[in-house]
């Protein structure tokens, strides 16, 4: 009896990761973000955060760094059910004692596969990778 409780669990549990990637087929990741030579105000290193958008979805933002010209920000950012040709758009900030400084918008077009991308701002270079997968034709 144990062995075939065992193997029922086992059988749900793989219905349920067979579901899950169907949900997942048509997504975008975006990791390793990174900058260098970023520069804030004049008194001091920039505190930088990115917000990420893909298309008309806010795929939240990465923590503020604080005192960071070359920050590597952790984390990663995931949208699912993306339209063909969707527009990835990355705000690079820097968060002052004010309102927040712009430093930078970096932009693409996504296309299936996996791209690691250089996006030049005024002040500053901007890295990340990112990687479409298209949903299946049925
Ligand atoms: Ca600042």
């Amino acid at each position: 009896m144990a062995s075939l409780s065992l193997s029922l669990g086992l059988l749900v549990l793989c219905t349920l990761a067979l579901v899950h990637c169907d949900l997942d087929d048509s997504h975008v990741r975006v990791w390793g973000l990174s900058a260098s030579n970023l520069k804030g105000d004049f008194l001091s290193q920039p505190d930088p955060y990115v917000k990420v958008w893909c298309g008309p979805a806010f795929g939240g933002m990465t923590s503020i760094l604080k005192n960071q010209a070359n920050p590597t920000w952790p984390g990663e950012f995931n949208f699912l059910d993306i339209i063909h040709k969707s527009v990835l758009k990355l705000e690079v900030w820097d968060q002052d004692a004010g309102p927040d400084n712009r430093l930078g918008t970096c932009t693409t077009t996504v296309y299936p596969g996996t791209h690691t991308e250089t996006c030049h701002l005024k002040k500053g270079t901007v890295y990340y990778t990112y990687s479409y997968k298209k949903e299946q034709e049925q």
